[in-house]
């Protein structure tokens, strides 16, 4: 009889245990190379001063007047909503410095939802040296020319528009991840998880001097290149991600492991998942 009841008791707990909904579980992106992360959910913005990169710490200064976009019309949480008229984030460099630094690798992420084109360049992602314009790492689209990619410009070599970007205007009204990597030799830009164009920009790295990096328009916000629509979960490395990587940032809510205490007071409880 008792060893019976212990049995229904071990039984009973083992069932609760795989009975046990995941809460709030993580999907993490990948780590290894992190510079930044902003997932603009809202416990990370002050949508009229600037939004905070949940790794480390990085502040994002607002211009113009972008919207925190709720969480049903973004991908993972909240995201920022530009109007094309004025609205970008110009990240504020830290000593060391995070942004202005050599890149001898890098890679640009975010989801993206463009709302409506314009007829010209716009630029979701920029790393540049505006206004002298000699380097520039940006995911982007031009609706003139009916193209999108990563456009890479540095030591005399470019992205040539006619053959290294989609030939087609950046799909309107969905939800696309997009992705830029580069290794100093070879740059990738990845739709939704598949690689859409590669080729050689035999460059080397992207020297330190001037690079400033900007989201929703280029980094001297000159209104001409922004866009119009939504920015969620922007992520930039510091090396070149792989296929795999890229796929598995794809289906990422946020990180696994709480950045180190120096990083920032971001309360992690509040990170969740709500991925549409
Ligand atoms: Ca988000
Ligand atoms: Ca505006
Ligand atoms: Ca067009």
């Amino acid at each position: 009889m008792f060893k019976k009841t212990i049995i229904c008791i071990v039984s009973f707990l083992v069932m609760l245990l795989l009975n046990v909904p995941k809460v709030n579980a993580i999907k993490g992106a990948v780590e290894d190379g992190l510079v930044g992360y902003w997932s603009f959910n809202k416990e990370t913005v002050k949508i009229q001063e600037s939004a905070q990169d949940i790794f480390s710490g990085l502040i994002a200064t607002v211009n113009g007047d972008p919207e925190l976009a709720s969480a049903s019309d973004c991908k993972v949480g909240e995201c920022i909503l530009f109007d094309g008229n004025g609205d970008y984030f110009f990240v504020e460099d830290t000593l060391p410095a995070k942004i202005d630094r050599d890149w001898n690798e890098i890679t640009l992420e975010c989801w993206t939802y463009i709302n409506a084109l314009d007829d010209s360049w716009n630029r979701i992602i920029s790393l540049d040296d505006q206004p002298t314009n000699s380097k520039v790492v940006s995911l982007y689209y031009d609706d003139d020319d009916n193209r999108h990619g990563l456009f890479v410009k540095v030591g005399g070599e470019a992205t040539q528009a006619a053959e290294h970007t989609v030939l087609e205007d950046i799909p309107l009204e969905e939800w696309l991840h997009l992705v830029g990597t580069y290794d100093g030799t070879v740059a990738n830009y990845y739709v939704n998880g598949k690689l859409a164009k590669t080729h050689n920009v035999p460059a080397g790295k992207i020297p330190k001097g001037g690079l400033q990096l900007s989201i929703g328009d280029r980094s001297d916000g000159c209104n001409c290149d922004a866009i119009q629509g939504y920015v969620d979960e922007f992520r930039i490395y510091d090396r070149a991600l792989t296929a795999a990587e890229v796929q598995n940032n794809m289906d990422a809510t946020g990180l696994d492991v709480a950045p180190t205490s120096n990083h920032l007071s971001v309360t992690w409880a509040h990170i969740k998942s709500s991925k549409r």
